[in-house]
């Protein structure tokens, strides 16, 4: 029997799943055996997996056995040994409960399948020689038929056979068990490895690498004193950039069993970098997955930036073996189950790590470009959706970032140890099941004795609440009234008041902290808190912390606002103060009621001069707002933004800084200069970004003295963290020696994949006219890989989301560019297209021409027959939203 492919790989009605018609499985798995021969392109599988009746089900008589399947091959299948011819399906098989044998039984099946042609970078495929696999989330039904669903867990045995001399090294979960050489057959010496998984598991978080890898091999002790293995697996030549990833994965190791009590649960923990890949990483079984951007690193290829991510994501992706792997999701619906709470975990790390209130900045500043952004627009869902149609859509900031924010919130409503407690209970109580959102909540009910139905909200209601804020002083009694109200979103017209944790402090008129940070709970729509026995009138700090994601509308004083900055106590609340007040210049500058004040400059020279603090958080004080940002605010106030207009206000709040402090930013960037080997810690990270950022600032005015300062830092530069900021400033600002600069870069990292990324994506970043040209010119480029996703995002992707000026150039040319590319890849990888379209999702932020062009744009996509699902429902819903 040989079906051919063609049946499921024609076009799908779009159907959407439901989070109301969850149903639990028919059949479930005791064990699985899989027999991979690999072969480039015809890979066979043998699968024998023993199924037995749900109990749960059973009561409802028989029930067929239905498996997942895609663009399998099926070569042979049979029941207890006796073959059997099951109905294909478009979307895998079905076996009549009339030719099962009853309440258990095994299944064996023979499939066969191409990774040479898997371009979708879903299932088995090969990337640079090497065969990997990616199954979150619905990717294991592209190697055989299973019941592809995460609350059917199992445990995994794996046997892989392939040639020694190509894949030498043989990889899947859990731990090895037998290795040895296989009888040479025509294509030459073959060999075996098996492995055996002992943790149930669901079938997303299966893994199999096969390559030519080197590995760097460290070990570590656990709490209770088991040597743990630990292994970052690399292609030959890049074993030296793996220590900071492995030092982080160590500290990662040591801070879930200081912090949760949770230890590492097998003898050997396994990371694979790996070139193709969709997203960042992938937290299987003992044996992550990683894009390599996110594991290689030297002084010499990798920012700061880039070290910080390594760090935060070898840890989010450790972090999910308590947070998903052991614990995993009921089903789709429930992703935020594993993910808010993992980034939250992350997040926690990171701060510890690096220090909170710099952390703290960086994650709001994440959650509101991406996740406010999201909101904001026709894509806006709940942390926890109800409906989908392809679930690699909802990987979104939404389910991540906001899914962080409400775990953030709980920790804040039950206290530091009412979390732990809580925590303890979850992993004590669904250790080894698949969980939803209900029973992780009940934990937290149960252990701290709250009610937590009306907070339940923040996961099935959408938008971002507005808080409004008004104050009242009467003998000695302060009075703060504070209202909330979310605005509709796609599907939800109507919204209910959630509970916002808003951590308040109240500062003297000296700058004394006179209420140190409290807690109100704002339950209703309106509710007021009363401060008694002040002295005088305090000045409010209001959501300290950023205690809740929220967008706070309140017309603060600009006096307010620099008194703040200069005297809160809380920095995220000093970070912010100064923030709010540029936004607030931007917007006067662009409707031309309001200037550049002397006062704004004057706070930024304080905190610039002021060295009791610490250097990053002065770097992030002095970042002049991003267009997107602007963007945001006009559109939230009901306005439509013009990024040229929002392009020009920006600079010439970076030129006055520039002109009006240079003295002070010349000091400045030269006493932060050191001589000192790179480190990528974040205490010789901070001083790096504050120079760097006096030097765009000081690039800013054009100024050739300038230009020659970040010239001499590129070609003196011993490290990328130098090298980087200072080549884009050149190019950026479009100094004449940027282009014979660009070209010594290229000559000398043409060969480090990530380094081209970044050649690649400082130059579609770039904020000038001969942008869109160049970029064009660049898809041509040599160094240009259309098909790998990296390199996709590094130049198409970041002309659209980072470069505001060119994408939305007003005669359409860059909405035009992005819409071929997203119908080329589309054909060849939805779930990369289908997130790099969703860069269109502010489309109706701005004015009426740049909206038609764009919707021109989404309509030629959505035209095309042979689009993806993917793709089809984020253009759909952007159109429609
Ligand atoms: N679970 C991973 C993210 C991830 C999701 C889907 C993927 O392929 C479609 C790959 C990775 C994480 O949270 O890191
Ligand atoms: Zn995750």
């Amino acid at each position: 029997m040989r079906p051919d492919s063609a049946p499921q790989s024609t076009p799908t009605p779009q159907q959407s799943t439901r989070l109301a018609d969850y149903r639990a499985p028919d059949w479930l798995v005791d064990s699985v055996a899989l027999d991979f021969d690999l072969a480039p392109s015809a890979t066979r599988i043998k699968a024998r997996i023993i199924f037995h009746r749900n109990p749960e089900r059973a009561g409802e008589g028989p029930a067929d056995l239905v498996l997942d399947g895609r663009l399998l091959a099926l070569v042979s299948a049979a029941v207890d040994g006796r073959p059997v011819e099951p109905e294909l399906t478009r979307e895998g098989l079905r076996l009549p409960a009339a030719l099962l044998p009853g309440d258990r039984f095994t299944w064996t099946c023979e499939t066969e399948i191409d990774p040479k042609a898997n371009t979708a970078l879903e299932g088995l495929y090969i990337s640079k020689g090497m065969y990997c696999t990616q199954c979150e989330a619905e990717g294991f039904r592209k190697i055989t038929f299973y019941p592809d669903r995460p609350d059917v867990m199992a445990r995994f045995r794996v046997r892989i056979e392939a040639d020694r001399a190509t894949a030498p090294v043989l990889l899947a979960n859990g731990n090895p068990t037998a290795t040895g050489d296989l009888p040479a057959d025509h294509s030459g010496d073959r060999h075996y490895a098996e492995w055996e998984d002992p943790h149930p598991k669901p079938a997303y978080l299966f893994a199999l690498v096969a390559g030519d890898l080197v590995s760097h091999d460290d070990s570590l002790t656990t709490a209770s004193g088991r040597e743990v293995a630990l292994k970052i697996y690399v292609r030959p030549g890049d074993e030296g950039k793996c220590a900071y990833a492995m030092d982080s994965l160590k500290r990662a190791m040591r801070w879930d069993e200081a912090t949760h009590g949770r230890e590492y649960d097998l003898d050997l923990f396994m990371i694979v970098a790996v070139d193709d890949f969709n997203m960042g990483a992938m937290e299987n079984k003992g044996l992550n997955i990683f894009n390599s951007k996110y594991i290689l690193a030297s002084p010499e290829t990798a920012t700061d930036r880039d070290y910080a991510l390594i760090e935060a994501i070898v840890a989010h992706e450790y972090f999910h073996n308590w947070t998903g792997n052991r614990i995993t999701c009921r089903d789709w619906f429930q992703l935020c189950l594993k993910e808010g709470l993992t980034v939250f975990r992350d997040q926690q790390f990171s701060g510890d790590e690096r220090g909170h209130a710099v952390t703290r900045i960086d994650d709001v500043k994440i959650l509101r470009a991406r996740q406010f952004r999201e909101d904001q627009g026709p894509l806006a869902h709940p942390v926890r959706p109800e409906e989908y149609i392809e679930i690699n859509n909802f990987y979104t900031a939404t389910v991540y970032e906001k899914g962080a924010e409400v775990i953030g919130m709980l920790r804040t409503l039950v206290g530091p140890e009412g979390y732990r407690k809580a925590l303890d209970l979850y992993f004590q109580r669904h250790d080894g099941q698949a969980c939803t959102i209900e029973q992780f909540r009940q934990c937290f009910e149960d252990a701290s004795g709250r009610d937590l139905s009306q907070f339940a909200r923040w996961w099935s209601q959408a938008g971002t609440p507005r808080l409004t804020v008004e104050e009242d002083w009467q003998d000695g009694r302060y009075t703060l009234t504070l209202s909330q109200t979310t605005p509709p979103t796609p599907g939800q017209t109507d919204k209910l008041p959630l509970v916002i944790p808003v951590a308040v402090g109240l500062l003297g008129p000296n700058g004394d902290e006179v209420l140190p940070t409290q807690v109100l709970e704002l339950t209703e729509a309106e509710q007021s808190f009363t401060f008694e026995g002040l002295g005088s009138r305090p000045i409010p700090s209001i959501l300290r912390g950023f205690s809740a994601p929220v967008i706070v509308e309140r017309q603060t004083p600009d006096a307010e606002s620099a008194f703040l900055l200069a005297h809160d106590t809380d920095p995220f609340n000093r970070w912010e103060a100064g923030r709010g007040t540029a936004v607030r210049i931007a917007l006067g500058l662009i409707d031309g009621t309001g200037d550049i004040s002397g006062a704004w400059v004057e706070g930024m020279a304080a905190v610039l001069t002021d060295d009791s603090h610490d250097p990053a958080f002065r770097a992030m004080v002095l970042e002049v707002p991003g267009i997107d940002e602007i963007s945001r605010e006009i559109a939230g106030r009901g306005g439509l933004a013009d990024p040229d207009a929002i392009h020009t206000a920006l600079r010439e709040m970076r030129q006055t800084l520039g002109n009006e402090l240079s003295t002070h930013l010349t000091h400045l960037y030269e006493s932060t200069k050191s001589d000192r080997p790179y480190s990528p810690d974040a205490a010789s990270a901070g001083p790096r970004a504050l120079k760097n950022r006096c030097l765009g600032l000081l690039a800013a005015t054009g100024s050739a003295d300038a230009f020659a300062l970040a010239e001499t830092q590129f070609r003196t530069a011993d490290n990328m963290s130098d090298a980087l900021p200072a080549l884009t400033i050149l190019v950026h600002e479009g100094a004449p020696v940027a282009d014979a600069l660009l070209e010594d870069f290229h000559a000398r990292w043409q060969h480090d994949p990530l380094v081209i990324d970044k050649w690649l994506a400082l130059q579609a970043a770039a904020p000038l006219p001969g942008t869109l040209a160049r970029v064009e010119a660049l898809t041509g480029h040599p160094s240009f890989d259309w098909k790998n996703p990296n390199k996709f995002r590094a130049l198409i992707g970041v002309l659209a989301a980072a470069n505001p000026v060119v994408f939305h150039r007003p005669d359409g040319a860059g909405y035009r560019f992005l819409a071929d590319w997203l119908i080329r890849l589309d054909a060849v990888n939805p779930q990369t297209t289908a997130r790099v379209a969703g860069t269109f999702e502010t489309f109706r932020r701005y004015d009426t021409a740049r909206q038609a062009l764009m919707r021109a744009e989404l309509e030629r996509i959505a035209g095309v027959e042979s689009l993806s699902k993917n793709t089809r429902e984020m253009v759909e819903r952007m159109l429609a939203g």
